[in-house]
């Protein structure tokens, strides 16, 4: 019998923290910053979580006459669930930058001489335009380790000596659903309101490796690439479900647990791609292969391989099963 703080059976109650603080022993030299960055996020996504569940009461849904930094407009909630992320992530000391998709520039807290060792970054409500309609949105967030030295901030951030440390996601749904990578597999909880924790539900998640399940926004077809359109030609011939939410934190959770791909490309009009880089492609990329996927551009350049050049650079994104994403690759000819 291993350690019970490590060893986890379907009998244990193990909670997002203890998850964390077990992870940290197996690492000697942890020195807890790591979960004390996670705990501030736990914490801010179960208050974004109550305040989605009574947007309607509390009559926080709907616009306000602002746009974010992308031009697009801006709901009650985003701006609600970026203060909420950033006043839990602020009191954090080792924290030197947080990068908001609402926010046109990063927040710096700290120098890297002094303590800030991390950035994080986020999507503090992705699909926030369903909320009206009460589909599912969620927040993404990516966690990274700054490299020693240097001012850190943005150049930092930008970093190609800058590494992804975890990168997860909070699916507010039916229930509201944490999933988490720290590099060693991804593992899910749940929130229980009845004790106000996540608990974990689900360890080292495996996405299946395939499933007839593409999951793309078709409105846009005649403005895909051809070779895209040569793929789903090819899948509309071999008897593929479409499902799209239009909310990327719930097409990523479905494609993660029941397989398949989702796309979204480049289009004629949007020629570097829609999702953001660093707050949606490269946490979401990270999760899916560490649950054994893949994650490319349409032109099969992996994601994870990617660097961004400024904070709010965007890219086409594949992802999913991994013979979903290589049947995409031989079906549609990237090497156009
Ligand atoms: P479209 C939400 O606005 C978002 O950023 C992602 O959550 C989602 O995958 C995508 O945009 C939906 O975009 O163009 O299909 O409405």
């Amino acid at each position: 019998m291993g350690d019970p703080t490590t060893t986890w059976t379907d009998d244990n109650l193990m909670s997002l923290q203890s998850h964390v603080l077990a992870g940290e022993r197996e690492h000697p030299g942890a020195t807890g910053d790591f979960s004390w960055i996670l705990s501030a996020i736990s914490l801010a996504t179960k208050t974004i979580g109550n305040k989605v569940r009574r947007a309607r009461i509390e009559d926080v849904i709907g616009e306000l006459a602002s746009n974010n930094t992308h031009g697009e407009q801006q709901q009650k909630l985003d701006v609600i669930a970026n203060e909420i992320i950033k006043s839990c992530l602020g009191s954090r000391a080792n924290i030197g930058v947080l990068v908001s998709e609402e926010d046109e520039e990063p927040t710096i807290l700290r120098t890297r001489s002094d303590g800030g060792r991390y950035a994080v970054f986020f999507d503090p409500l992705d699909g926030s335009s369903n909320i009206d309609v009460s589909v599912g949105v969620g927040t993404i967030f990516g966690v990274l380790r700054l490299p020693d030295g240097g001012k850190g901030g943005t150049e930092a951030l930008l970093s190609p000596e800058a590494v992804m440390v975890a990168a997860g996601y909070v699916l507010y749904g039916s229930s509201t659903v944490f999933v988490l990578t720290t590099g060693n597999g991804v593992d899910m909880f749940v929130l229980d309101h009845s004790i106000g924790s996540y608990v974990l539900t689900k360890r080292d998640i495996r996405i299946p490796t395939e499933g007839k399940i593409y999951s793309i926004n078709e409105a846009y077809s005649a403005r895909f690439q051809e070779h895209v359109q040569t793929y789903l030609q090819w899948a509309h011939d071999n008897d593929y479900s479409s499902r799209y939410i239009g909310s990327m934190v719930a097409d990523v959770h479905r494609t993660l647990l029941k397989g398949g791909v989702f796309l979204y490309p480049a289009t004629s009009d949007r020629p570097e791609g829609k999702l953001r880089m660093l707050y949606e492609a490269l946490p979401m990329a990270m999760l899916i292969e560490q649950a054994g996927g893949r994650a490319v551009t349409d032109h099969g350049t992996r994601i994870l391989d990617l660097k961004a050049s400024t904070i709010h650079e965007r890219t086409s994104v594949v992802l999913g099963s991994s013979g979903e994403v290589d049947l995409f690759e031989k079906h549609s000819d990237t090497s156009l």
